[in-house]
């Protein structure tokens, strides 16, 4: 299995859904021989990870069942597994321990539950954070204080696989999961509290709502997924400035650029003696 190159940037996850109705590419990659040719192209622009999910986490989406989603990460994660690290997105153990099997190494988990599954098999796993389920889960999301309420459940999702042998424990603030605009901007300008817990950190931005509301035109209407890069580079390098280690994106070749530069030690930045040769 390859691993993934640390060093020289943070990493970059790439999004690969194998589902109808995922929010930006529902449909786009849904046959496994398209999923997989994607998957290639992600590989191609500098994925470090391909993120494969058979089931969205969007508000609103519909629960998938095992055997449904079982069949439609395997074959894609058996395919792409010799060839990258692969991760799966899903929230079922069983869909995870298939995926385990087929060859992936990490295991990407926005209900913060499944780390008795990866440290059964000895795989990485992320601890994601979330207010309530998909179906529910924006409609009037509170908190006391977002920032400590987030830090405190995952630092103790986190220190319980730990104890449980997993090696491999990253946090991610869940933007967009349980939260309003002005939870996800605040989560993001305090990601040091995140950071200063010492576990690495994901942070997925790639695209999301509060993007588009944030680049709504003067009718209101919020920019739509595909209008959305702008936005998803700026959070991302805004993630990796403050010290993310991995972001999670649709538009890999685009964020690979932005981690290059900013994912670099300092040290290295200014002190090469190469000149350029144009503009
Ligand atoms: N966001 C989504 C799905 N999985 N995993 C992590 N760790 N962090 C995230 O922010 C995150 C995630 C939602 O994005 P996407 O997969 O593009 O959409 P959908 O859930 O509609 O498939």
């Amino acid at each position: 299995m390859p691993e993934a190159r640390t060093g020289e940037r943070a990493l970059v996850m790439g999004i690969l859904n194998v589902t109808p109705d995922s929010f930006s590419d529902g449909g786009s990659w849904f046959e496994p021989e398209r999923a997989i040719r994607r998957g290639h192209e992600l590989i191609a622009q500098g994925a470090d990870i391909v993120d494969v999910g058979g089931e969205s986490s969007r508000p609103g989406a519909v629960e998938v069942p095992v055997d449904e989603e079982i069949r439609r990460v395997l074959p894609v994660i058996e395919a792409l597994s010799p060839h990258v690290r692969v991760s799966v997105d899903t929230v079922k153990e069983r869909v995870a321990e298939a995926a385990v099997a087929a060859g992936a190494t990490l295991v990407n988990d926005v209900s913060a539950s499944l780390w008795p599954v990866a440290a059964r098999h000895g795989v990485g796993w992320v601890a994601m954070h979330r207010q309530g389920t998909p179906t529910t889960m924006q409609d009037d999301p509170r908190y006391d204080d977002v920032v400590r309420e987030v830090r405190d459940l995952l630092a103790a999702r986190a220190g319980a696989a730990r104890d449980a042998g997993v090696c491999e424990v990253w946090i991610d603030p869940g933007i967009g999961f349980g939260k309003t605009l002005d939870h996800n901007l605040e989560l993001l300008a305090r990601l040091d509290v995140l950071i200063a817990t010492g576990h690495p950190v994901l942070v997925g931005t790639s695209r999301k709502a509060f993007l588009g509301r944030l680049a709504a035109g003067p009718d209101g209407v919020p920019a739509p997924p595909d209008h959305r890069l702008p936005g998803s580079l700026a959070a991302a390098t805004y993630a990796l400035q403050q010290g993310a280690g991995m972001v999670r994106v649709h538009d890999v070749a685009a964020t690979v650029q932005a981690a290059l530069l900013v994912g670099r030690p300092r040290r290295d930045v200014g002190t090469s003696a190469e000149t350029e040769d144009g503009w």
